[in-house]
């Protein structure tokens, strides 16, 4: 568009600069020249642009909103008639929505071009009538199927609201003269600018937020529709959970909704397949990328593993055990072949967050797999989904890389994943715990057998041994639950003759390697707090 021809052209309707009958450019004020044709056009343009911004931006309030525009294309569509729809197909192909959706964005360009001229060069009131047209179609459309509980025309109404205001602003920029000093022509057009520049960074700002917040339910909805496949061996089902009859004890896997969370990022990844693969690159001979399928394709491995974060304080609930299906991080990276120099492996996620841990780790054998499923289900998405890392032993922050985009090898001396330079240790294996579900510290129970239980943790070592100690007694050996194996978390359970009194309980375990819990209160910075879980519970009589 070029301005400076148009700028001193006389009105091309012939009329002379008579005062506008709107309210909003009279006044003595306006001494200067109506704003020229291609300052209507683009305030309307960036108008109508701000009115779908905004109404993408609804639209990713809930699922079953619509955008404005693919309200009315799916209207246009349904009421099209037999043949127009096969023309259309004929004639576009697979692009045939593509096709529709810059069809009505072309129609709404044109009008929105008109209502911006009108706005400016005549009434607003005029152009704000058009957009109100617009807003009313589009609210229609999305109110005939609406599938939101009766919300459909809230996109529609916001881009309305969104593009009247942007409209009635340009206006306003575009007809009152800048104040003196340094008023006149060139200050009216950089205010002018201004105001369709910063409307154009924010539509552009509503338009990808909105995306982003839409393509959380793409997600949703391919996560529903993934096939699961079968492991090479498959585990037993789990055995008969002594949770069901202790009341309050942790259960032996922990259900997806109730599993810890631990996020740096505060909008969670949105991850959908088409778009995601899992490279593995740096220090390797081969450097290997996988879609989704691929690894679904390959052979599938099921184990139990109990997932902590070293946050997790003497007592604390930051840890979980589940059953995973995934791909052996060893045989992947077997097969792209890792340089002798490499001691880390690098992990990143799509969200920029990296974990780092030794090369040992994956390969002595322990069973550290990317995993696509949890408790018997696809990887949730605030869980990772896609695709996870877990490697049984080590700390989350080190490992446990949700979202998982990119294997790195690389060197200790290289890199550093996102906690260490936040103060957090290099090397982070899992310290033994033990915890006391219950009673509940500060409860009072009856006297009489009372059940201490809860639960024990030593990835990749096991739990051989849980002892108890009420008040000043003697430490007494308490009954293990199943193990699902080393790296799974063990219940525990002791059976106790509780007199009436106040007491503190508390609990150690023991380790395959014969080492138990020491005494010694850390914290849990930088490598995780030890210490004895002790509570106080009071018996009545
Ligand atoms: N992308 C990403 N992965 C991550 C984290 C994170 O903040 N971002 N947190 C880590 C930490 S500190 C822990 S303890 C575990 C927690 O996993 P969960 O949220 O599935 O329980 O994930 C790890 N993986
Ligand atoms: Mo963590």
């Amino acid at each position: 568009m070029d301005e400076r021809s148009e700028q001193d052209d006389p009105p091309a309707d012939g009329r002379t600069d008579s005062p506008p009958a709107d309210g909003v450019q009279t006044g003595p004020q306006l001494t200067h020249q109506r704003p020229p044709r291609s300052w209507g056009a683009a305030a309307g343009l960036v108008s109508m642009a701000a009115g779908l911004g905004a109404g993408q931006l609804a639209a990713g309030l809930a699922r079953d909103l619509e955008p404005p525009v693919v309200s009315v294309g799916n209207r246009v569509v349904d009421a099209a008639p037999a043949w127009l729809k096969t023309f259309a197909i004929d004639t576009f192909g697979t692009g045939d929505k593509t096709a529709l959706i810059v069809g009505t964005v072309l129609v709404l360009a044109a009008v929105s071009v008109l209502a911006g001229m009108v706005a400016l060069r005549r009434s607003l009131a005029g152009g704000l009538a058009v957009v109100a047209g617009f807003g009313l179609v589009g609210m229609t459309a999305a109110g005939l199927d609406d599938n939101s509980g009766g919300w459909g025309w809230l996109p529609s109404a916001v881009a309305m609201v969104a593009a009247g205001a942007s409209l009635t602003l340009l206006t306003r920029l575009a007809t009152r003269p800048a104040a003196a000093p340094g008023g006149g022509p060139a200050a009216d057009r950089r205010r002018f600018l201004t105001g369709i520049g910063a409307l154009a960074v924010s539509t552009a700002v509503a338009l990808a937020a909105g995306r982003a917040l839409r393509s959380r339910f793409a997600a949703e909805v391919e996560r529903a529709g993934i096939r699961l496949r079968r492991p090479v061996e498959p585990l037993a089902a789990p055995p008969a959970d002594p949770a069901a009859t202790i009341a309050g004890l942790s259960p032996l896997l922990v259900p997806n909704a109730d599993f810890y969370r631990i996020d740096t990022s505060l909008l969670l990844p949105a991850v959908t397949v088409e778009t995601w693969d899992l490279t593995i690159d740096g220090m390797v001979e081969q450097p290997l990328r996988f879609t989704y399928d691929q690894l679904w394709d390959r052979e599938l491995h099921e184990y139990d593993l109990t997932l902590s974060c070293v946050s997790n304080e003497i007592g604390g609930d930051l840890v979980g055990n589940a059953r995973w299906v995934g791909v052996r991080l060893d045989e992947l990276l077997i097969e792209a072949g890792i340089e002798p120099d490499a001691d880390q492996i690098m992990t990143h996620s799509v969200d920029g967050f990296t974990a780092g841990f030794p090369v040992e780790a994956a390969l002595d054998g322990r069973d550290a797999i990317v995993a696509l499923t949890m408790n018997g289900e696809v990887l949730p998405a605030v869980h990772g989904y896609p695709a996870r890392l877990i490697v049984p032993g080590l700390y989350g922050y080190v490992s446990a890389t949700k979202w998982l985009s990119r294997l790195e090898l690389t060197r200790f001396d290289r890199a550093q994943g996102y906690w260490i330079p936040r103060g957090w240790a290099v090397q982070a294996p899992i310290k033994t715990q033990s915890r006391i579900d219950t009673p509940r510290s500060g409860s009072s129970v009856p006297a009489g057998a009372t059940a201490i239980a809860g639960v024990a943790w030593a990835p990749i070592r096991g739990v051989t041994k849980v002892e108890v100690q009420v008040g000043d007694g003697p430490w007494q050996q308490a009954e293990l639950g199943p193990s699902l194996g080393e790296a799974a978390w063990r219940q525990w359970w002791f059976s106790w003759q509780a007199e009436p009194g106040t007491y503190l309980v508390r609990c150690r375990a023991t380790d395959g390697t014969g080492t138990t819990q020491p005494r010694e209160v850390t914290p849990v910075a930088p490598d995780g707090a030890t210490g004895w879980h002790t509570i106080k519970v009071k018996v009545e009589r």
